[in-house]
C-alpha cells in the first residue's frame, strides 16, 4: 500500500530489503558499526566487504544518528547505516531516539542526492521495540519529513515478517485517515 505526503510517497511492502533497487537502503546497525545479524548481517553479505570497509573509518554512530557510505554489491547505491535504540522500558529516550534515527536517515540520504530511500524496521528486531508502537514513530516521522522536504520523493518500509508488515500497514492507513 502506499499514500501521498507533502510532494513524496510512503510505500509498505513485504520482503528482502537487500534486494531492493533504490538509492540507498537503510541498515538496522549497532553504534559501533561492527555488522551483526538480523538486515544488518543480510546487508553486509549481500553487498560485499567494501561497505565493511567503509564503516570501520566511521569511527562508529551515535544511538539516534545515521552514517552513510557505498552500497558495495547491491543495486542501492548506498548504505545509510542507523542505530536504533535497545528497548528497555521505554522511559529511557527510546522514542526519541527511534524517531532521530529514522529523520537522520532522511536527512543523510537528502545531503546525498538519494531521492529514493528504503527502511527495514528499525529497533524491531533483536533490540526489541514492540512492534505497533514503532510502526507508528516510523510512519509518523517519515510524514513529517516529507510533509517539509521535496528533498525525498519515496520512502519505502521493507518488512520481513507478517507481523511487522500488519503494524505499519495499520499505521500509514491510520495517518492517510
Ligand atoms: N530485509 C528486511 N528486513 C529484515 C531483513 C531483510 N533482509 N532481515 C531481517 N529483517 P534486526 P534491530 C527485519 O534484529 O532490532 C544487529 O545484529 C527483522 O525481521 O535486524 O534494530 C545489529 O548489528 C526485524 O523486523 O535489527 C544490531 O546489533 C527488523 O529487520 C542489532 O541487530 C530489524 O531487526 C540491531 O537490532
Amino acid at each position: 500500500m502506499k499514500i501521498n505526503v507533502g510532494n513524496g510517497t510512503i510505500e509498505v511492502v513485504q520482503g528482502d530489503i537487500t534486494k531492493e533497487s533504490v538509492d540507498a537502503i537503510v541498515n538496522a546497525a549497532n553504534s559501533g558499526l561492527r555488522g551483526g545479524g538480523g538486515v544488518d548481517g543480510a546487508i553486509h553479505r549481500a553487498g560485499g566487504p567494501a561497505i565493511m570497509d567503509e564503516c570501520r573509518k566511521l569511527g562508529g554512530c551515535d544511538t539516534g544518528d545515521a552514517k552513510i557510505t557505498t552500497g558495495g554489491k547491491l543495486s542501492a547505491k548506498y548504505v545509510i547505516h542507523a542505530v536504533g535504540p535497545l528497548y528497555r522500558d521505554g522511559k529511557h529516550g527510546e522514542p526519541e531516539l527511534l524517531s532521530s534515527c529514522y529523520r537522520r536517515s532522511l536527512e543523510v540520504a537528502a545531503e546525498n542526492g538519494a531521492r529514493t530511500v528504503a527502511f527495514p524496521a528499525i529497533s524491531c528486531g533483536v533490540y526489541g521495540y514492540p512492534i505497533p508502537e514503532a510502526a507508528r514513530i516510523a510512519v509518523d516521522t517519515v510524514s513529517e519529513f516529507l510533509e517539509g522536504h521535496d528533498s525525498i520523493d519515496t520512502v519505502r518500509f521493507v518488512l520481513f515478517t507478517n507481523d511487522v508488515l500488519e503494524a505499519f500497514q495499520n499505521s500509514l492507513e491510520s495517518s492517510a485517515t
